[in-house]
């Protein structure tokens, strides 16, 4: 029987399927106490993108043998403190790809057309006193991404159904691509209609997207988030949005979840999302079950499928 930490709760159909493995509740009940009794025997760590683990945690487990991660990101984990102790990590790369592109075209396409606007107009009784303004055509506009990895490309392969062009700016030109690459993030800001981050989180992206990156995306620009909060100069963004300099926001992310700055709340032209990128039964379920398969494939052979 494999002793389990788990650092935050998963489904009901999760939890069943760890039945045969002892597993620990970090999040319920007293931690220290928890840590007190057991920190010594615990050999799996079950975590996720939310929950994360600190090196602080992982110095307190003497056992500690792998780190199986719900979520692809990453940054919430102390790798490199985990790699020290040659203790391996894995995510849930791939199967989340479709659901985040997806929640990715649903941002440009509400920022652009105002379909959270429209719905509250309709609700509010508003509709028999004058129409809604007009938003900013999709088709056929220019879509920047920022990050061309396995999210950006499910992106940019759905914004060819909108005959829009692509550019994109990674540290590095992805070899093979089709699309035109841009060293320069600010020069594709420039270009940009859409702006869709899709980049990893942590402190090489830590506020890439600054005052001087919004103001080249422009008044008529909209940026799209459904990376990490961090990435973005979230009062940079608040104040570019306040001035008219950035023309919206669609935001499935943001600095400090689940707390959103009051003032973003109160802008029209931002739609908020909480953090719900990967959030369906397909994709959630899929993810599970290559987190669990993981957990398998190291208690049986000691080695993970999907290591970071
Ligand atoms: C999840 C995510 O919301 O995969 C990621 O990196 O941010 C999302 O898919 C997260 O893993 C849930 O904790």
């Amino acid at each position: 029987m494999t002793c389990i930490l788990q650092m935050g709760p998963l489904t009901e159909r999760f939890q069943r399927r760890l039945d045969g493995h002892e597993v620990l509740t970090y999040w319920q009940g007293d931690a220290e106490a928890l840590l007190a009794k057991h920190a010594e025997r615990i050999e799996i760590m079950v975590t996720s993108a939310r929950f994360g683990c600190p090196a602080s945690l992982i110095e307190r487990l003497p056992s500690l043998r792998a780190i199986c991660s719900f979520g692809v990101g990453y940054d919430s984990i102390a790798v490199e403190a985990a790699r020290a102790r040659g203790i391996p990590v894995s995510n849930t790369p791939e199967v989340l790809n479709d659901c985040v592109a997806d929640l990715a075209f649903g941002l440009i396409i509400d920022c652009a057309r105002q379909l959270a606007q429209g719905d509250r107009f309709v609700r509010e009784g508003r509709w028999a006193d004058g129409n809604l303004g007009l938003g900013r055509r999709v088709s056929g506009k220019r879509l920047g991404i920022v990050g061309l990895g396995r999210i950006g490309e499910a992106v940019a392969k759905r914004s060819t159904g909108f005959d829009m062009s692509v550019r994109y700016h990674n540290r590095r030109p992805v070899a093979g691509s089709p699309f035109q690459y841009e060293a320069d993030l600010h020069a594709l800001a420039r270009w940009s209609d859409f702006l869709v981050l899709t980049c990893p989180g942590g402190p090489q992206t830590q506020n890439l997207i600054d005052r001087a990156v919004l103001d080249a995306l422009g008044a008529k620009g909209i940026l799209i988030n459904v990376a990490r909060g961090s990435v973005v100069d979230e009062p940079a963004l608040v104040a570019a949005l306040q001035d008219g300099r950035l023309g919206g926001a669609g935001l499935d992310v943001f600095a400090d979840e689940p707390r959103v700055p009051t003032a973003l709340c109160e802008l029209p032209n931002v739609v908020l999302l909480p953090h719900i990128g990967s959030a369906t039964h397909e994709t959630r379920g899929a993810m599970e079950d290559l987190l669990l398969d993981n957990l398998d494939c190291f208690v049986r052979e000691g080695r993970l499928l999907t290591p970071v």
